[in-house]
């Protein structure tokens, strides 16, 4: 019996290592829909995962503002209302968010989040050309001190240079890949489906007319910017057979198609 009982307490220790020990990432979860983000006011410092979820009717975008001392929602809240197309302020740090993400898709991140004040803002525009951020997709939240949380478990890495994408075979169904930049410069990591017969000129046009339209794909976010030498996480359902395409601000590009 007390060989059984050893076995199982060590089946338990390596379960608990394989799922990345008892410092799990805090795990919240953000909303965007029509116009408002929905998120806690605090959220751990250090690794944290955060599901992002589309629950609306339009895309849309999660871009990521680190704000300076003492500076709040209502500040970013005042800069976008001007809405001079100028420069953002100086104590506005733009730490990549995530990108467009269409309706009723949802992905998970894990990152690292500095203890401070930051806030969501949507940039994308309404039929009408309106700034979604101008009609409340502006939301101020909180990281704390890092709570220690180590990184998740990843099924599989994709790697950036700052010349390519390297991506491994990919099967599908619900899992973690690391998204690591290996490069000197900052890359984004936006993944998407195309249309058929769409290419990406389609969706800069679509873009570029304000998203009137059929949607030329499907946008799954994913990250904006990872700074060089570091990782993000993110946690997705691949289809398998899909054919999927991975961006960096146009610079870089590579489809995939998972097994
Ligand atoms: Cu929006």
């Amino acid at each position: 019996v007390k060989k059984v009982v050893a076995l199982a307490a060590t089946a338990i220790a390596a379960l608990l290592a394989a799922c990345g020990g008892g410092d799990s990432p805090e795990e919240v979860t953000v909303k965007g829909l029509e116009y408002a983000y929905e998120m806690p006011a605090k959220v751990d410092g250090g690794l944290t995962t955060m599901t992002f979820a589309n629950t609306g009717g339009l895309p849309h975008e999660f871009s990521l503002g680190k704000l300076g001392a003492g500076k709040t929602e209502k500040d970013v809240k005042d800069f976008v209302a001007k809405g001079d197309g100028g420069e953002p302020p100086s104590w506005l740090t733009d730490v990549g968010g995530v990108s467009g993400l269409s309706p009723g898709t949802e992905i998970g991140i894990t990152r690292n989040l500095a203890p401070g004040n930051y806030a969501f803002i949507c940039f994308l525009p309404t039929s009408k050309g309106e700034l979604h951020a101008k009609l409340g997709m502006i939301k101020g939240f909180t990281v704390g001190e890092d709570a220690g949380a180590k990184p998740p478990k990843a099924d599989s890495t994709i790697t950036v240079t700052d010349g390519a994408y390297e991506i491994p075979p990919l099967k599908g169904g619900q899992q973690t890949i690391e998204l690591k930049n290996s490069g000197k410069k900052p890359h984004g990591f936006n993944l998407l489906t195309l249309e058929a017969g769409k290419t990406v000129d389609d969706i800069d046009s679509w873009f570029e007319s304000g998203l009137k339209g059929k949607p030329p794909a499907t946008l799954y976010g994913t990250v904006q910017q990872v700074p060089p030498g570091e990782s993000n996480y993110l946690d997705i359902d691949l289809k398998s057979g899909v054919e999927y395409l991975m961006l960096d601000e146009g610079n870089l590009q590579k489809t995939f198609t998972v097994e």
